[in-house]
């Protein structure tokens, strides 16, 4: 570090994800000496403020990080593609949010609640998981440590901004539109750039991110493989099905999983979840306290409830996982990590 903190870029700053990011470092005075803000051409020439002081924003390319120690990716698997080997070249560690690396096994993927100590073996390139997993495995490490864990079966319920800042504008429009009256052409959601688009507003749909050859959503399959990754378990059984809801920040997680042993209690899970780091318990259905998307927008921590056993299953659990998913999902993770790479001595 130099006298005064890292040099750092952030790589699609003018994204809903980056925002997100700029307003973490700043409300975690985050120690950095320079900052540079990098985006496409089409953002490059405006102006971004951060701690009261005004950046132009520049068109991102190998040479912009030269000097750069730490480097937040969030611009889209292909621009990590490209620019993330360029900025280790140069001697950065890469943060990258997308789904570029995270199966790659010379790239750890980091939930630091989790598996901070994986960190110590990167080479490079440190991969935050997808958001959705993210916010499941904070709250499932606990209790695979306490009661171990066979099965995870996992409903999404996930908002819009998870698909960027395009998708937060349909649902908008969308929605004044129908309001109104007026007609509208879907062009965003299920997946920008694709052949069908359908209506997100007073809607909900089954399939996030582009089908694959076994019938899920590539959604579906970062789920499976990143939990099995993060928790470190290839045997794990997951099952996941994600659905787009017109929510506009805030996943929630209907989730099924049956522990190792038959010993625990939903009250034991309770416990868990109320001492976990990064986790918090919303769970007293006498007051009607739950978890909710709008509760937990602007919030660094996942929230539990709804915890019951299965009425048919000695070993089976259902328990409800919402979480902003910019946040713990996308921008606050990556700031975590990069935290503690300071911690541990790595940069
Ligand atoms: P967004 O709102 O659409 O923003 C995209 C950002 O990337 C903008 O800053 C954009 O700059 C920039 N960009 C686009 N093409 C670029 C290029 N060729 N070179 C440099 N910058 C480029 O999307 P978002 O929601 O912030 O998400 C961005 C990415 O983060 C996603 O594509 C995804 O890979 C990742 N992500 C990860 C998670 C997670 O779960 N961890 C969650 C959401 C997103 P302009 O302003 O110039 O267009
Ligand atoms: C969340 O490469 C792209 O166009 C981005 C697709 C995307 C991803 C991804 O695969 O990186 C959009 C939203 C994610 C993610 O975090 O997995």
């Amino acid at each position: 570090m130099s006298s005064n903190g890292y040099r750092v870029a952030v790589i699609g700053a003018t994204g809903a994800v980056g925002q997100q990011m700029l307003k973490t470092l700043e409300e975690r005075d985050f120690p950095i000496s320079e900052l540079k803000l990098l985006s496409s051409e089409r953002s490059a020439g405006t102006t971004i403020t951060f701690k009261g002081k005004a950046y132009t924003v520049e068109a991102a390319q190998p040479e912009s990080f030269e000097n750069i120690q730490i480097a937040l990716f969030s611009a889209g698997g292909s621009v990590s593609k490209e620019l993330a080997p360029e900025a280790v070249k140069r001697g950065a560690i890469v943060i990258d949010n997308t789904s570029a690396y995270r199966m790659d096994p010379n790239v750890p993927l980091v939930v630091p609640e989790v598996n901070e100590d994986k960190l110590k073996t990167h080479n490079g390139i440190i991969a935050n998981p997808n958001c959705s997993t993210i916010q499941m495995v904070a709250a499932l490490e606990p209790i695979r440590k306490a009661f171990g864990l066979s099965k995870v079966v996992v409903s999404t319920y996930q908002a819009v901004s998870g698909a960027g800042s395009a998708a937060i504008n349909e649902l908008n429009d969308q929605t004044r539109a129908i309001l109104d009256g007026q007609e509208f052409t879907p062009s965003v959601l299920p997946v920008n750039g694709d052949e069908k688009h359908y209506q997100i507003a007073f809607n909900a749909i089954p399939q996030i991110d582009k089908f694959q050859e076994n019938g899920y959503t590539f959604e579906e399959m970062k789920m499976i493989n990143e939990t099995k990754k993060i928790m470190d378990m290839p045997e794990l059984a997951v099952a996941a099905t994600c659905v787009r809801l017109p929510v506009v920040t805030g996943h929630s997680e209907s989730v099924y999983i049956e522990t190792g042993s038959s010993d625990a209690s939903a009250s034991d899970l309770q416990r868990l979840m109320m001492e976990a780091p990064g986790v918090t318990l919303e769970d007293n259905p006498a007051e009607q306290l739950y978890p909710m998307p709008a509760n937990c927008v602007g919030k660094n921590d996942v929230f539990v409830g709804r915890i019951r056993k299965d009425l048919d299953q000695s070993n089976g659990f259902h328990l409800w996982i919402v979480s902003d998913n910019l946040l713990k999902g996308a921008a606050w993770n990556s700031v975590q990590i990069a935290e503690s790479l300071i911690k541990l001595e790595l940069v």
